[in-house]
């Protein structure tokens, strides 16, 4: 399978990130649920069906509608979550629906509906392209949004685009700033109220926006009355001039676009540093103009669909809330026999009630709590505990899916169809181009099934166009304007224009005029509120929910890297993706890592009031002393105990009810240790014999696998019994240190491992790239060196895309090259997603410097 951008997509222009490169990558069949499983045991889909349908029945019959619960994602498809939403809320007669996009959008949701009256975003991605300040804060672009983030680099090379980025750590997004604001976690409130009180001195004000499109502005401004220069440096830690310098850049520049993510929302004050925000584009009229406005950069590929069909516990349908007219309104629509009439629980609280018991059956839809949620040790004991756990997957490794009394199969991407939305409103069809594997079923046509076996009426669906149908006619039906979420153009589309349609932007309301490419709304300064005026809102800094102590004393913040995705389902099985980055890891500042005695890439323990981890250290500057950053990647599936989300602390935010994720109290220690080891496998190892160690990491390499190991006591007892059967070479330097080979009859690779007192220092790239070669002779002896005799080192990939290790790349900064273009021309790295680059320039400038050393050296 080839995997192509479409040119013609007016979001990506046919650009690729490296996930999305890789797709191709992902589409095995191995670790897929191919077929229904109840108690364990495979089972026919009637059977499946009839026992959910019978399981959520008697569940309400006996304990009432509030006693069951669906937990649904942003990465079904709208049509998926629309029937997921209408089963719950319509006919189960609960909004006990909440979705993975609880811990992802909610603060921008509720700081949306705070301001505008409606869960609005306002810009396009254009605006990225005719701004003239962009300021990032609480996102690392470069690696979460690099499609986007080349757009963004391409028009400041174009034309001069001031960039600022606020984040506590140093990423490959900072790097291209022309400031960063290395702000204390959590501190953002502050930041953006100093802000408005800058503004409102220097007089940068939109008066005539303020008077005729806004209430609420001098309450605003007495809320940030107390930010002085001086108090909000005492409280981000960043420095009053530096400051000073954002403030006034912000005050001058007119086109100015500033994008937010996790580091904002994930917070327990997320929600008013959403309105933060908003105060101070709405205090400069910067908001539906070209190139201007406060920009929400959602996740997921669906997480803005799943918004618009109603699928967050809080919310009713189509942007519609649980006032009277909306319930009476939608109860009518869906002929709904016992509509939901207030608001059902949030992520946090709905595991909590399935914990404590009023929860007994819930169905789990493309996602894995048992790794994303926070107090994930909690959450994995709820759900052992409760009586009904339904869970749709489609990979039968998710950590989630061992807990199911009902696994049920799902189509994934290239076999389902449907539409998804992006953060610009922008509606894509998703068109499946492969038959479903096994016994596999779109998500729709599960939730539709188990709907029809229950009795309910109005889930007939032939496809996922009649779904859409019905769910653009709701989000028109008796609009007039009044919401801003309108399909109603989209009603009456025909399944060929359904499976014709191209991307476009909402709204889309019957009868609507020409349309521009690119849509904004508020530019004519009307809002969704009861007087369409926008609302400023008094927000006042408060830290993060739990304090570091004694005991507890750094703060554990918590993100993505470059090529993975979530729990790793999916690009866990790729070997390109882990190439960058291959097991979980804490990033400590080296005067940490002295503090609590940890030595660069030891491993440590980290400890929460929660939970605890084992991780790889990694020494850097880019985190600041006192603050540590862990991936949230890892599950049970790929290391021994990695899962960082049962460390973290379930503080939600009190409007938004989204969890604290970037800030847990921890402590760090390290762990004692006799041994470390490098292995590859033709095989996967035995995970019961990986478990003997004390700690471990396995990954795919291309034709096999890849293990970091680390362990006490005699390593050999450890390696004996992984080692395949064959020819066996070793060569022994001293007690626990050692390397061994494994060769098969035709004289292949099918084992090596390398075991060291400390840290091992081996070519990784290079021994992956040898399982299964036929090695023999004095080649033997030599690939226990654990890199290439021939002096040619492929180092550490680079570039996942095009496959580019260090090795490459420093030839090419031998033979001359000094920009990452010129990377680029010589290798081939960084020309596909781009998002490499800030990592290339930072190594050609260490390696520059290196040769010129080396250089030095040689001539003296
Ligand atoms: N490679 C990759 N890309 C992804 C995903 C993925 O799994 N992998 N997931 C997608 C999804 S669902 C999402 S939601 C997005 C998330 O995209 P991002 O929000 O960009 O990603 P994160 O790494 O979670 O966090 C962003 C940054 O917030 C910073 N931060 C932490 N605390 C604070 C704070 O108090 N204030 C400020 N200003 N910053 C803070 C962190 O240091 C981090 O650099 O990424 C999407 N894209
Ligand atoms: N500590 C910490 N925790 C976090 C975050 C953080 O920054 N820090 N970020 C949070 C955020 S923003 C997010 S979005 C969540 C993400 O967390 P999750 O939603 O738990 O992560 P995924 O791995 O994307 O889970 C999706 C699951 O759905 C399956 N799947 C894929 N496609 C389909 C499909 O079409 N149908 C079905 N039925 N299944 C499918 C996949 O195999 C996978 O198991 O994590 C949150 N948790
Ligand atoms: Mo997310």
């Amino acid at each position: 399978m080839a995997v192509e951008g479409d040119p013609g997509h007016p979001s990506n222009y046919g650009k690729l990130c490296s996930k999305g490169t890789s797709l191709g990558d992902t589409m095995s069949l191995s670790e897929r649920v191919l077929f229904p499983k109840i108690a364990g045991r495979r089972a026919e889909w009637g059977d499946a069906i009839r026992s959910v349908a019978k399981g959520f029945a008697d569940t309400i019959s006996q304990y009432g509608p509030e006693s069951v619960a669906l937990y649904v994602s942003g990465q079904i498809l709208t049509e998926d979550y629309y029937v997921a939403n209408k089963f719950a809320k319509g006919f189960l007669g609960t909004a006990n629906i909440d979705t993975n996009s609880r811990l992802c959008m909610a603060s921008s949701v509720a700081g949306h509906k705070r301001a505008f009256g409606a869960d609005t975003v306002p810009g396009c991605y254009e605006d990225l392209e005719e701004a003239d300040l962009v300021v990032i804060t609480g996102s690392n672009f470069a690696w979460c949004h690099p499609v986007l983030h080349q757009r963004l680099l391409a028009a400041k090379s174009r034309r001069g685009t001031k960039l600022v980025v606020i984040d506590p750590r140093e990423t490959a997004t900072t790097e291209a700033a022309d400031l960063h604001l290395r702000i204390r976690p959590g501190s953002d409130v502050a930041l953006f109220n100093g802000l408005l009180r800058h503004l409102a001195r220097s007089g940068d004000r939109d008066t005539r926006f303020i008077d005729q499109h806004t209430t609420g502005a001098e309450g605003a401004l007495e809320a940030a009355e107390t930010c002085t220069l001086h108090h909000v440096s005492g409280i981000t830690g960043v420095a009053p001039d530096v400051l000073e310098q954002f403030y006034r850049l912000f005050a001058e520049t007119r086109r100015t676009m500033t994008i937010y993510s996790q580091g904002v929302n994930q917070s327990s004050a997320g929600a008013d540093k959403v309105n933060a925000i908003l105060n101070a584009h709405l205090f400069t009229g910067r908001i539906g103009q070209p190139g201007m406005g406060p920009f929400s950069i959602t996740g997921q590929p669906n997480a803005m669909g799943g918004r618009e069909v109603g699928g967050l516990a809080n919310q009713l349908a189509a942007h519609m809330d649980f006032d009277e007219e909306s319930i009476e309104r939608v109860g009518r629509f869906w002929q709904a026999p016992s509509i939901a009439s207030s608001p059902g629980l949030k992520a946090v609280d709905m595991f909590d009630a399935v914990a404590d018991g009023r929860i007994k059956a819930i169905w789990i839809m493309a996602t894995n709590p048992v790794v994303s949620l926070p107090d994930a040790d909690k959450v994995r004991r709820a759900l052992e505990a409760c009586p009904l756990v339904v869970v749709s997957e489609v990979s039968s490794t998710s950590d989630t899916a061992a807990l199911a009394d009902i696994l049920l199969p799902a189509t994934g991407w290239g076999e389902k169809s449907g539409t998804v939305t992006n953060s610009e409103r922008r509606i894509s069809r998703q068109r499946s181009f492969l038959k479903p594997p096994g016994e596999a079923r779109h998500d729709w046509q599960a939730i539709c099934q188990v709907a029809c076996e229950m009795g309910f009426d109005g889930f007939e669906f032939a496809g996922p166009d009649e779904i859409f149908r019905e769910h653009a006619q709701l989000s028109g039906f008796e609009n007039d304007g009044r919401r801003d979420f309108d399909l109603g153009g989209a009603g009456s589309l025909s399944r060929a224009d359904y499976d014709a349609l191209e991307p476009f932007q909402w709204p889309l309301p019957k009868d609507a005029p020409a349309r521009p490419a690119h849509h904004r709304f508020f530019a004519d300064g009307r809002f969704y509120t009861p007087d369409h005026k926008a609302r400023f809102l008094p927000v006042t800094y408060r830290p993060p929910a739990s304090a570091c102590s004694a005991e507890f004393p750094l703060a554990l913040n918590t993100g993505r890297i470059r090529d993975q995705w979530h729990t790793m389902t999916r690009t866990g099985k790729a070997a390109r993706l882990v190439n960058h980055i291959a097991e979980p890891f804490v990033e400590v500042h080296p005067g940490t890592a002295s503090a609590c005695g940890l030595g660069a890439f030891g491993i440590a323990k980290i400890v929460s009031p929660a939970g605890a981890a084992k991780l790889r250290v990694l020494c850097t500057e880019r985190v600041s002393p006192g603050e540590v950053f862990v991936p949230m990647h890892w599950t049970d599936r790929f290391t021994g105990n990695g899962r960082i989300d049962a460390l973290v602390l379930p503080n939600t935010d009190p409007v938004s009810g989204q969890p604290e994720s970037k800030f847990t109290p921890v402590r760090l220690k390290p762990l004692d240790l006799d041994w470390q080891g490098f292995a590859v496998f033709r095989n996967e190892p035995h995970r019961a014999m990986l478990a003997q160690a004390e700690y471990w990491a396995l990954a795919p390499a291309d034709g096999g696998w890849r293990l970091e190991v680390a362990g006490c006591g005699n390593a050999g007892d450890f390696i004996r019994p992984l080692l395949p059967d064959g020819e066996q070479v070793t060569i022994e330097y001293g007690s626990n240190q050692f390397a061994s080979a494994v060769f098969d009859e035709a004289g292949r690779l099918v084992f090596a491992c390398f075991l060291d007192t400390g840290p091992v220092a081996a070519d990784r790239a290079w021994l992956c790239g040898q399982l299964s070669q036929v090695v023999a002779g004095p080649a033997r002896q030599a690939l226990l060196a654990g890199r290439s005799g021939s002096g040619e080192a492929a180092g550490r990939i680079v570039c996942a895309c095009m496959g580019v290790g260090t090795g490459k790349i420093r030839e090419a900064v031998e033979a001359g090259a000094m920009t990452a273009e010129q990377i680029g021309t010589a290798t081939g790295a960084g020309t596909n997603c781009g998002s490499c680059k800030p990592e290339i320039r930072k190594l050609i400038e260490g390696m520059r410097a290196d040769i010129g050393n080396t250089r030095q050296v040689a001539a003296e």
